[in-house]
């Protein structure tokens, strides 16, 4: 690894290592090395996809097999995936600090299969799906679902349990990201393109209440105007090596 990101890392490391609550603010970009595309890179969903046609409520109103067909296809790539090294440092990191929450604009479920316990999942999840006549979430993982799904109880049309924009996030779920973003003494912003609100405001409001901020991207996004430090590379690469020196000096050693 170049000498100067190396320098960088170690910097940032003496500098939250001693924070006691943490706050990762992940998103699409800390799955991409476990192969789920991104939406705005190069290649990612929003190049196929517009997302008035796929990602709003008037798009499931007007055409939901188009929008079944997108999460379908969707459920069906993630079902091989695995989390990468990226998902499993933030799992340890929680192991080092009395407060560690992850909040994440993903639907994949991967930072729970990393092993992190505390997950806020701010935009829903790909294997649920809700029936808004019954008001009712159903576990499908790993399922495979019809064309058109239908709710278990009712018999109604079902829609991924996800957030589409113009939609509101869940009370319950804001209040518990909000609440861990003000206590924080310092927040990761990890692969997320920090456009996307309300979930890029969680930043500032962290760093606000005074928590350092620390941005993983491979390249600059909005997060940087309030960001203490900023790693350009790979979250794969970056945070197993930033969580090794976290937890060399909080504890000596780097095993
Ligand atoms: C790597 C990497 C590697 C790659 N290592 N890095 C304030 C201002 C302006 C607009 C608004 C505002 N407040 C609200 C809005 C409207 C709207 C909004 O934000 N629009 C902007 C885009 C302009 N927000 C909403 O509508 C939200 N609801 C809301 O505000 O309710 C209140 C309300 C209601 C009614 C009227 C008015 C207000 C809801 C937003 C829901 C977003 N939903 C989606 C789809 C979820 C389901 C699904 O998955 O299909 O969420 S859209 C999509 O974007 C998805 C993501 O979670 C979200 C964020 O994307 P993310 O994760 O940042 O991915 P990318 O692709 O953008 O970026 C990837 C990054 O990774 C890049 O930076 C890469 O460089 C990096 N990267 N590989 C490290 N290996
Ligand atoms: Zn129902």
């Amino acid at each position: 690894m170049d000498k100067t990101l190396q320098r960088s890392i170690d910097d940032a490391a003496q500098q939250v290592a001693a924070a006691e609550s943490v706050a990762a603010l992940t998103g699409a970009g800390v799955s991409a090395e476990s192969g789920i595309p991104t939406f705005r890179d190069c290649g990612g969903l929003w190049e196929d996809f517009r997302v008035q046609d796929v990602a709003t409520p008037e798009a499931f109103q007007r055409n939901p097999r188009l929008v079944w067909k997108f999460y379908n296809a969707r459920r069906t790539n993630l079902a091989d995936v695995r989390p990468n090294p990226a998902h499993f440092a933030l799992a340890e990191w929680a192991t080092l600090v009395s407060d560690f929450h992850v909040i994440t604009q993903n639907v994949d479920r991967l930072h729970h299969a990393a092993g992190s316990r505390h997950v806020i999942e701010l935009h829903g999840d790909l294997w649920s799906v809700r029936c808004d006549r019954c008001c009712e979430v159903f576990d499908r993982t790993r399922e495979s679902l019809a064309e058109m799904p239908e709710c278990d109880r009712c018999g109604r049309l079902v829609r991924p349990n996800v957030v589409w924009f113009g939609e509101e996030l869940a009370t319950d779920v804001w209040a518990a990201a909000s609440a861990a973003a003000r206590r924080c003494e310092c927040m990761l912003v990890v692969g997320t393109s920090a456009v996307v609100h309300p979930a890029a405001g969680l930043a500032s409001m962290a760093r606000d209440a005074g928590a350092d901020v620390v941005e993983i991207n491979l390249e600059e996004t909005p997060a940087r105007s309030i960001a203490n430090l900023s790693l350009y590379g790979p979250a794969g690469v970056l945070l197993p090596q930033l969580v090794a020196r976290v937890r060399a000096i909080r504890f000596g050693d780097a095993s």
